[in-house]
């Protein structure tokens, strides 16, 4: 499992000349579609767990465990998130969580609870292609987002290590910059954040405001009471 630790940016009609400056190299431009699940009363985004499939792959981002940091402006515009990319993991993470949130409502039968318990302990889906929608259903999971995005991804080569630099244009017509680093389990999560830093400086980042991601503005256009709910939960 990794941390990704991540920083959004404005970005600016220079901000490939200034790639450019200080040496990052372009590694590649491609485009993919993104699907968002969850349960029709948001179970996993308002505990800040986003469920996603992307061109046939699944990834949960899960909230990781925030560490001591090294300043407070680093603290707001960083994010970090727990990655787990193996489906059979992924769902029994989703039906741990969701197992959990109907035992503290009792909102479920005892026929729900066992569909849950059955996609927990990967019964029905041993042989699970990425397709297989059958636990998504017996979850309850629907899609509630879903978009393009075109990536032009950029790697900088620095001495403390690598970062990763992506430029992102989703089809609903907004862009927006990621500093991205990913620390392995266990890493140092403080070195991966100053590195982060270091580039924002390198980049010439000046904006001490943490910037919106496509998310955000998908959810305010598209789904205005999940973005409510998440807003008032602090989420987003
Ligand atoms: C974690 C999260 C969401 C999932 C999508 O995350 P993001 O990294 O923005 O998307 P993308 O396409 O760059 O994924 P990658 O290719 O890096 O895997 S949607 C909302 N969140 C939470 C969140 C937050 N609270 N604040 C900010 C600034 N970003 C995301």
């Amino acid at each position: 499992m990794t941390v990704e630790v991540e920083r959004k940016f404005v970005c600016d009609a220079e901000i490939m000349w200034k790639l450019q400056d200080i040496g990052a190299k372009c590694i590649g431009q491609w485009q993919f579609r993104d699907q968002y699940f969850d349960s029709p009363d948001f179970i996993l985004t308002l505990k800040d767990f986003w469920l996603r499939c992307r061109e046939g792959l699944w990834e949960l981002k899960c909230p990781a465990v925030s560490g001591t940091t090294p300043d407070n402006d680093t603290e707001t515009l960083c994010t970090r998130y727990r990655e787990i990319t193996s489906l059979p993991l992924i769902q029994s993470e989703v039906s741990r969580i969701i197992r959990e949130h109907t035992a503290e409502g009792s909102e479920s039968n005892s026929s729900q609870r066992e569909q849950i318990d059955k996609v927990a302990e990967n019964e029905d889906t041993e042989i699970c292609s990425a397709d297989d929608t059958k636990w998504l259903n017996d979850l309850n999971l629907v899609c509630f987002a879903e978009f393009k995005t075109e990536r032009c991804s950029y790697t900088l080569e620095r001495e403390a290590g690598a970062v990763r630099v992506d430029l992102d244009q989703a089809d609903f017509g907004y862009c927006v910059g990621e500093i991205e680093v990913l620390v392995p389990e266990g890493g140092d999560i403080n070195a991966a954040l100053q590195r982060i830093t270091g580039t924002a400086v390198e980049l010439g980042l000046s904006c001490q405001k943490k910037v919106k991601g496509k998310m955000d503005v998908y959810l305010q256009r598209y789904r205005p009471e999940h973005y409510a709910k998440l807003l008032s939960a602090h989420i987003l």
